[in-house]
């Protein structure tokens, strides 16, 4: 591939002269750590100091030059880091360059945190991550909305982050191709017959389509647009929401019904794996989420505003759809989680059948009303008590 304009991808040689300028002494050690499905990462240290150095490569790194996009995924996490970290100070890793010709951004290492999904599959407790990111969802979801910004700051925040990209990587990997024989799809043999019911299953592809719908035309907030629980990063006592670049204006419920799919995931695949004591860790942290979320919501809310009920029974039905989505998504689709995938068999196909039956269950009932309510449907019956 031929590049031009400045651009070429980093190298372990070359990233360590790039970062130089942000480390505490002279780069001494370079390591590529990427492993999520877009970027090229790496850390580079030097006795002092270190830094992460994210770097967006011209086509879908997880699958290849055969799919190409740009990199403007790579400017528009650094504006959107810039406009979250404002709103939620302390909850975004510091961004410390963005070099736009190179489209790479230079971070704040998160040197001992692991990501959220990491702790959850170790068993780990997680004080005070769920509020955070509740907290942290709240504050956006209000701070970026037409309930408190003007309608020219609104307007000239919804120019900048338009529909972009990676939203049609997400239509594409979310809300269609799960229900369509689409190429990109990936699924155990033994779902063959469950995988073919989602794409014959009529009520079920209309309420996706609807879901895809509104993601593609509730430009409602400047959401994060792919908050799993692989975006957030916990240590004790800190916790810290990355990886922006799918950032775009769209539903309020979206970030929460993604959070709460990929918790349900989790909370899905510890029961199957017989880990009993551990789900009840799960189910409080999807409830302090929750919690922390209309806590900031009714906070924030402007009281001119004399609806704030109706809002929140949206964002709950909203969610609970969305979540739904997710978590059909992330058994039959391109993009799997780890948490069912390092299960073995009986344990991961019961796990990937619940999956399936609770997102369609939260995709096909009646409107929800309650955390509760959502929860019950996601994770089954079963469990939950
Ligand atoms: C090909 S990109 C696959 C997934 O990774 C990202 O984190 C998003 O969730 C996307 O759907
Ligand atoms: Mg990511």
């Amino acid at each position: 591939m031929a590049w031009i304009n400045g651009y070429a991808p980093l190298t372990l040689d070359a990233v360590g002269p790039f970062a130089a300028p942000y480390l505490d002494g002279e780069p001494v050690q370079v390591r590529e750590i990427s492993d999520g499905n877009l970027n090229l990462v790496f850390r580079v240290r030097s006795q002092k100091s270190s830094v992460i150095v994210k770097q967006a490569v011209p086509y879908l790194r997880v699958a290849g030059e055969s799919w190409p996009l740009t990199r403007h995924r790579a400017r528009i996490e650094s504006e959107a880091l810039a406009v979250h970290s404002k709103l939620a100070p302390g909850v975004l890793p510091a961004l410390l360059h963005f070099d736009e010709s190179m489209s790479a951004l230079v971070l704040e290492d998160l040197v001992d945190h692991v990501t959220w999904r990491e702790a959850l599959m170790a068993e780990q407790p997680h004080p005070g991550v769920a509020e955070a990111v509740g907290e942290y969802t709240g504050v956006v979801i209000l701070g970026t909305s037409d309930i408190l910004l003007s309608s020219r700051q609104r307007k000239a925040l919804r120019r900048d982050f338009v529909y972009s990209e990676l939203s049609l990587v997400t239509e594409e990997l979310v809300f269609t191709a799960p229900y369509r024989d689409a190429a990109s799809n990936r699924y155990d043999e033994e779902l063959v017959t469950l995988a073919r019911g989602l794409r014959s299953d009529r009520a079920l592809r209309a309420a996706a389509a609807k879901m895809r719908f509104a993601f593609k035309s509730r430009a409602e907030a400047l959401i994060h647009g792919d908050l799993h629980t692989g975006s957030v990063m916990v240590k004790e006592g800190d916790t810290k929401v990355i990886d922006l670049e799918f950032a775009y204006f769209g539903p309020f419920g979206f970030d929460p019904g993604v959070l709460l799919g990929n918790l349900a995931l989790s909370r899905i695949a510890h029961e199957e794996a017989g880990h009993h004591a551990y789900c009840t860790v799960v189910d409080a942290s999807a409830s302090a989420y929750w919690h922390s979320l209309t806590e900031q919501c009714r906070r924030l809310w402007d009281a001119r505003e004399p609806w704030l009920a109706q809002f929140l029974d949206r964002l709950v039905d909203d969610a609970a759809r969305f979540a739904g989505m997710e978590m059909i998504r992330r058994v039959v689709g391109l993009a799997h989680v780890k948490d069912i995938d390092v299960l073995e068999q009986p344990a991961r196909f019961a796990a990937q059948t619940r999956a399936i039956s609770g997102g369609r269950v939260l995709l096909l009932g009646e409107p929800v009303h309650s955390f509760n309510d959502l929860w019950h449907r996601a994770v089954g019956e079963e469990g939950f008590s």
